[in-house]
């Protein structure tokens, strides 16, 4: 008798008819043989092997560079239950159409069958998912940033309780591209596209988009947040989980170097982007990082800004579009080392500044977490990191201040559920557009965003002890158009102050948005920073809400009848707020 995972194989293999199938069991052996095949294609070119030991560089087809948000799809069998801020396809009409390109697709090819474990392989919240494709790339990658092969099976046995993705390159033409979510099968299918958040089922697809939906039918969290430990001078650990939109810095701030190492502030890395959470037997929220490797964005990584991830990826790593050196070893804008004459940019032609930069803006390294000198001792903890507050931020230059604090956790629901961030290369289209991000989850929710904030809501009533909420802006910007915030190292300033508001100590004084801290609180020892920028930096104009005020109710109008009468409430509340000391001021 075949089990269900036999079954659906195939299934698949009859409509994508591939020349072999190929259960990948996540050997060394196996991934020396991918990688020699790779080297031999001319997917991979293989780095300098004493400065880079086993590491390769991908250069994609440069039409597939970044996710594509346009031809993603959330298909639901009601238009109404992908929402507003979801492209959304019938599930017959999405069958159809992309069942027509995987037909046959896989001819000639290696289909890889790639079981996967999201989160540490014993832990009860961990879940598994199969993905079939027929990309070598995809395999090596699902090999690090997932708990790949034998010890997946082996969690997996006969159960029909996997996530199923089927990926097939096609011939990447973007006119043929598809991201298809199947929220009530619990299903994936993606054509066209080699792209890592296109590509790798097991992250944005299944972790956050399929995760998303199964947390809310069953009372958990799937979020867009990176988790951390920042550990004090008395050696106690308090984990926090932060979301921010793709590339604002969530890899950066998870791996930071604490510029108050020297009074006792650390900080250890649990996940860098992704967060699974459930309530736990104390009453707190206990949060796993589902994947087992980051990856990251390339340019702006360098010894000052991630050292820690300097030091993780110059081993077992695959970098996909970034520059290559004459002496083979991979290069970007912001790594802060020569890259000497002789380099080739991310198209693999003789580098000219005037045609291209060296690496492509959302180039990438693909790195296994363990690597990381900064790596949480509990990243693996099968029960999970218990929460003491989430971080909300976004890319903001003006409006936003550095930090602040939200009421209470409906106040804070409305804090991330008006969101905002100004957009970056890591999906196609254009950069720098101020857009509504809620909770960072604008591409990534899998149903509803309004159906996604009552759930939010009523996680608030079910966790005994649930963690503050916090809203962070570390890219506000001067009159000379300079961040006014040093950001990297420093940014440990703002998370100190929120473990003393954790622990009831940290001062504070209340504006309309919520709690900034008192004159004082920030602890700005060793920092050149001026009374004026601080002034700057945390200002709240009034007037600026008022207009912050106008965008979000456009977008939460989007939602008609179903928006949450709680965030009707808040934005209420919000104006009046700020009204009042508008009036005050006159
Ligand atoms: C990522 C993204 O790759 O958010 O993490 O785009
Ligand atoms: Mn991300």
């Amino acid at each position: 008798m075949s089990t269900p995972l036999e079954q659906w194989v195939e299934q698949q293999a009859a409509l994508t008819r591939p020349r072999n199938i190929h259960w990948c069991d996540g050997s060394d052996a196996e991934i020396a043989r991918l990688n020699e095949q790779m080297l031999r294609d001319g997917t991979f070119t293989a780095l300098n092997e004493k400065s880079y030991p086993n590491c390769y560089l991908h250069r994609s087809n440069p039409n597939d560079v970044a996710r594509t948000e346009h031809v993603t799809f959330i298909c639901s069998r009601n238009k109404e239950d992908a929402g507003p801020t979801n492209n959304w396809m019938a599930p017959a009409e999405a069958k159809a159409k992309v069942g027509a390109l995987f037909m046959g697709s896989m001819e000639g090819r290696t289909m890889y069958v790639v079981p996967y474990i999201m989160g540490p392989v014993s832990s009860p919240i961990s879940k598994v998912g199969v993905q079939l494709t027929d990309s070598a790339y995809v395999v090596a990658n699902m090999r690090i940033m997932t708990r790949m092969g034998k010890v997946a099976l082996d969690r997996l046995g006969s159960s029909p309780d996997f996530v199923p993705g089927l990926h097939g390159l096609g011939d990447l033409n973007p006119d043929r591209r598809f991201i298809c979510h199947f929220p009530e099968e619990k299903l994936i299918w993606s054509f066209g596209s080699g792209y890592g958040g296109n590509a790798l089922l097991g992250k944005k697809c299944f972790a956050l988009r399929i995760a998303s939906a199964m947390a809310r039918e069953q009372g958990w969290m799937a979020e867009h947040m990176l988790i951390l430990g920042l550990e004090a001078s008395s050696g106690k650990v308090t984990y926090l989980a932060a979301a921010f939109p793709s590339a604002c810095g969530k890899t950066n701030l998870a791996m930071m170097v604490s510029a108050l190492e020297a009074s006792g502030y650390r900080v250890w890395t649990v996940g860098d982007d992704i967060a699974w959470m459930q309530v736990g037997p104390d009453g707190c929220l206990r949060a796993i990082n589902p994947e087992a490797g980051f990856f990251g964005v390339a340019p702006g990584t360098g010894a000052s800004t991630n050292p820690n991830v300097m030091q993780a990826l110059n081993k077992n790593s695959i970098f996909t579009n970034v520059g290559l050196t004459a002496s083979r070893e991979p290069w970007w804008e912001g790594i802060e080392m020569p890259s000497g004459d002789g380099m080739l940019d991310w198209q693999g032609q003789p580098f000219d500044p005037k045609v291209r930069t060296a690496a492509h803006p959302n180039s990438r390294y693909t790195v296994p977490a363990r690597q990381a000198p900064c790596i949480s001792k509990r990243w693996e903890d099968p029960a999970g990191v218990p929460i003491s507050a989430f971080i909300f931020g976004g890319r903001r230059t003006k409006t936003a201040p550095l930090v602040f604090e939200a009421f209470d956790w409906q106040h804070g629901v409305f804090v991330g559920a008006t969101m905002g961030s100004e957009t970056t290369a890591a999906a196609t289209g254009a950069v720098g557009v101020l857009r509504r991000d809620p909770m960072a989850m604008l591409p990534f929710c899998g149903y509803n965003m309004a159906d996604y904030w009552a759930h939010w809501l009523a996680m608030g009533r079910r966790v005994p002890h649930p963690p503050k909420i916090f809203h962070v802006n570390w890219f506000r910007k001067g009159s000379d158009g300079k961040f006014l915030w040093p950001g990297f190292g420093e940014n440990v300033r703002v998370l100190k102050w929120m473990l003393e508001r954790i622990e009831g100590k940290g001062k504070a004084v209340e504006t309309p948005i919520g709690f900034v801290p008192a004159a004082d609180a920030l602890t700005l020892d060793g920092l050149d920073i001026s009374r004026g920028a601080m002034e700057a930096l945390q200002r709240v104009d009034p007037a600026d809400y008022a207009a912050e005020l106008d965008d979000t109710n456009a977008f939460f109008h989007k939602f008609g009848a179903k928006l949450p009468a709680e965030l009707r409430a808040e934005q209420e509340k919000l104006s009046e707020r700020l009204q009042r000391v508008t009036v005050a001021q006159k």
